[in-house]
């Protein structure tokens, strides 16, 4: 990966590619390499395929007899299988294996993260055009009087997993939170998941990355990354005030549902 990377500073600052947002999050270094080794691979066959076409064009001048072939006898079929097998074992080998690696060892390892002492569980309700959270309180159950609901403004500790569950109630969304490398879908019936460790503090900007109507552009929201004990006391402040605000018949505030193991909602 070293020489990777050391030729990925010819175009881009090092591990950061082109073009993408300062990385605030603990694991997004998988996302960057990722793309950063993909680059590196385009480049390499993008300027290979330019000195083969030169080469083709400079060395076959008019004094050339050009020989004709369909392309369907067993020696092209050989160079054909050979050369989309090199480019199979050298280009897309090493990006399934490392891309694996980072999904099922990091990315989609839900219950690690949660095991994790500090992990912090957030339900997102995503709506035309805006982003309900809602975090269990105290009592660590969903749907409770505890609860602390916002809305477009997530505060979440630094340097502890944040798991999120999110639906839809309308369309599909996608909750897109581009400085700490994440996104998933927003899908009506369904719960999907994602997770991030935040290492640094800050506010980052939510925003929805599917086309979801008229005002889709107006879709965003923040996550303030705050130091555990300021996001411990605002937790509590807040848990506190949405006690007293509880109103057990407003039903339509009631949204959330029982944290789930798996990804969907029976
Ligand atoms: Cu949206």
């Amino acid at each position: 990966m070293h020489s990777l990377n050391c030729l990925a500073l010819l175009f881009s600052g090092p591990f950061e590619p082109v073009n993408l947002l300062h990385d605030a999050s603990e694991f997004g270094w998988k996302i960057d390499e990722t793309i950063t080794e993909t680059t590196v691979f385009v480049v390499i066959l993008f300027i290979m395929t330019v000195v083969w076409m030169l080469w083709s064009v400079f060395m076959n001048g008019p004094t050339h007899k050009a020989v004709f072939e369909d392309g369907a006898d067993f020696k092209s079929w050989r160079w054909t299988a050979l050369i989309a097998a090199l480019i199979f074992i050298v280009v897309d080998g090493p990006l399934l294996v490392h891309s694996t690696e980072f999904m099922w060892g990091t990315f989609f390892d839900f219950k690690g993260a949660e095991a994790k002492p500090g992990a912090v569980r957030i339900e997102v309700n995503a709506h035309q055009w805006a982003w309900n959270a809602r975090y269990a309180g105290p009592d660590g159950t969903f749907n409770t009087a505890d609860d602390i609901v916002v809305l477009n403004d997530i505060v979440v500790p630094q340097g502890a997993p944040v798991i999120f569950q999110i639906t839809s109630t309308d369309v599909i969304h996608s909750f897109k939170i581009p400085n700490l490398r994440m996104m998933v879908d927003a899908v009506p019936g369904t719960v999907t998941r994602m997770w991030f460790q935040a290492k640094e503090t800050g506010v980052f900007e939510i925003v929805c990355s599917q086309h979801c109507g008229a005002n889709h552009y107006k879709m965003r929201g923040t996550v303030t990354v705050l130091p555990k004990a300021e996001y411990d006391r605002w937790a509590q402040v807040t848990s506190v005030n949405a006690t007293r605000a509880f109103d057990s018949k407003d039903m339509e505030a009631h949204w959330g549902w029982d944290w789930a193991e798996h990804s969907r909602i029976e």
